[in-house]
């Protein structure tokens, strides 16, 4: 039968996908699970790892954790009444990213360990070929691209890094399997990641060596378990769990004010960053390593109560003298100390294709992405790209959110792409290719409207390419956002038919 056809077609590689996904994280589990809802079931998701999860299963370091509520950090299709605390930690996420693929049953979809090494455009049938590296190619009319914005670990470029003898740990690969007692540690780095490694590590190392480059804003995190009543109710009564949701949605929304443009807002937060860093670290020569010299919101504000007083710990030191060099032993900083060290954990970020792409894509006339976006990516509507037909790639350019869930912003990217996938499927289309000038006023639009935000007033993060461009973040509200990709325009598009007979 059609089954037998479909399993003989898929083995020889014949077989071709109305979708393929490429990633099994939250972003590619959520399309699956709406692209069947909206009927298209002849889809496959392709993971270059053997567990599902992303960045969940990826980054599993000693306290990782998410800062933003787990009610309003899952899908709201999906609602978890028994999250166990108001910010769950990586490995209930993770469960809950398992349980995704039980309940709406989508183990059968997902092709493990291939790791996609290239993706091209066949112009003549329309149809995207993806190649992994263990040499298979799969076929599809449409791609969705949800191999995550922030999946592949980055190490600095330090001079000498080769040369070091000793461990080295990356946050988002961690090993579980190093025993941290009694060794002396050095952490590169002091952002979201570094801030929830370094109160655990101090916990069992023997000398903990922080090196700051740049001093963050911190704020307080109001993280509490939660009651086995309020579990019971949320269990029973999906209302009241929906209208927590609602409320921190709208919550976390008003700290746009704050975050993205420069408001009585802004300072307010920084005042309360201020007195937080004061009512935390009594000395004031530390206070003043640790006080931030750029606007509140530029780069990503951190939430921790435990951060100042591990780096206060008398196992801890705070280095703040720019780093020279790296040696055999240790680190060098720039006024000629050897900071001699055990293991290096390395809390330097991530590789951000904000002016590249993961993994060569090609597109029509065999055009590349990341030549494209050499100069900073840049996308219609975050989601398509011109010249690159029938592909939806998930927090793509300029998508990101500063003060709100990625999940609010990653359900309306998805229910976007289902409407154009739809689109190609039912008007049996060989290419729906966003034009060029509808992106190029897009663009000019979105860039007009960054110049005035937070992230562009001067400091340098992981949002912004070298020259300063931002291809990252989204410059508005979650509702504005929303706004955006509840509307699906299909004049923006240039719509190409199969032949038929052709
Ligand atoms: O990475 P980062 P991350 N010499 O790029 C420093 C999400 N996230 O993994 O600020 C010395 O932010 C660098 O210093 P500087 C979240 O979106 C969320 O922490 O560039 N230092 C910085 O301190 C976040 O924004 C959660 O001067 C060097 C650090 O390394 C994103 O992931 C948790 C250096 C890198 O910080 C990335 O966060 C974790 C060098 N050569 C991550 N190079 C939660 O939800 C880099 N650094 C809680």
């Amino acid at each position: 039968g059609t089954a037998t056809r479909r399993k003989a077609a898929e083995k020889s590689g014949e077989h071709v996908y109305d979708t393929l996904i490429i990633g099994a994280g939250f972003a590619g589990l959520g399309t699956a699970i709406k692209l069947r809802e909206a009927g298209v079931h002849n889809i496959a998701i392709l993971e270059r790892a053997a567990e599902v999860g992303g960045t969940w299963r990826d980054n599993q370091y000693p306290g990782a954790a998410c800062d933003i509520p787990s009610n309003l950090y899952s899908f709201s299709f999906a609602p978890n009444p028994n999250w166990s605390r108001s910010y769950s930690g990586s490995k209930e996420i993770l469960g809950y990213v398992h349980s995704l693929v039980n309940d709406f049953g989508l183990g059968s979809l997902i092709q493990y360990q291939q790791n996609v090494s290239r993706v091209e455009f066949e112009e003549a049938q329309g149809i995207w070929m993806i190649h992994t590296d263990n040499g298979k190619v799969w076929k599809g009319k449409a791609v969705i691209m949800a191999s995550g914005p922030l999946a592949n670990a980055s190490f600095p470029n330090i001079r000498g890094l080769e040369n070091y003898k000793g461990k080295k740990i990356h946050s988002a690969q961690w090993d579980h399997e190093y025993d941290f007692t009694g060794k002396r540690v050095a952490v590169i780095g002091t952002g979201a990641s570094a801030i929830q490694i370094i109160p655990e590590l101090v916990k069992k190392v023997d000398v903990l060596k922080v090196f700051q480059r740049t001093p963050a804003w911190v704020m307080p995190r109001p993280d509490f378990s939660t009651s086995d009543l309020s579990k019971k109710v949320f269990a029973k009564l999906p209302f009241t769990q929906k209208a927590v949701r609602e409320a921190l949605y709208w919550a976390h929304e008003s700290m746009a004010l704050a975050v993205i443009w420069s408001s009585p807002v802004t300072r307010l937060g920084e005042r309360l960053g201020q007195a937080f860093l004061k009512s935390q670290v009594p000395d004031p020569w530390m206070r003043r390593q640790l006080k931030p010299d750029y606007k509140l919101g530029c780069k990503r504000i951190l939430v921790s109560n435990d951060y100042y007083p591990a780096l206060q710990k008398e196992n801890c030191e705070l280095i703040t003298w720019p780093i020279a060099n790296i040696v055999e032993k240790g680190i060098r900083t720039s006024e000629g100390i050897e900071h001699r060290v055990d293991c290096i954990v390395f809390a330097t970020g991530f590789d951000v294709p904000k002016s590249g792409t993961p993994y060569p894509i090609h597109g029509v006339g065999g055009r590349e992405l990341a030549k494209e976006w050499q100069r900073g990516a840049q996308a219609y509507k975050s989601i398509n790209v011109s010249g690159y037909p029938n592909l939806y790639i998930m927090f793509g350019p300029n998508s990101g959110p500063g003060h709100n869930s990625a999940l609010v912003y990653m359900e309306q990217q998805i229910a976007y792409a289902v409407k154009g996938i739809r689109t190609i499927l039912d008007s049996n289309l060989k290419m729906l290719d966003v034009k060029p000038d509808v992106q190029a006023k897009h663009n000019a639009n979105i860039q007009k409207r960054l110049a005035k935000t937070n992230w562009n007033s001067g400091c340098k993060s992981w949002y912004l390419t070298e020259d300063g461009f931002n291809a990252t973040m989204f410059p508005g509200f979650a509702t504005q956002y929303a706004a955006q990709m509840g509307q699906f325009d299909l004049k923006a598009y240039r719509q190409v038919p199969v032949e038929v007979n052709a």
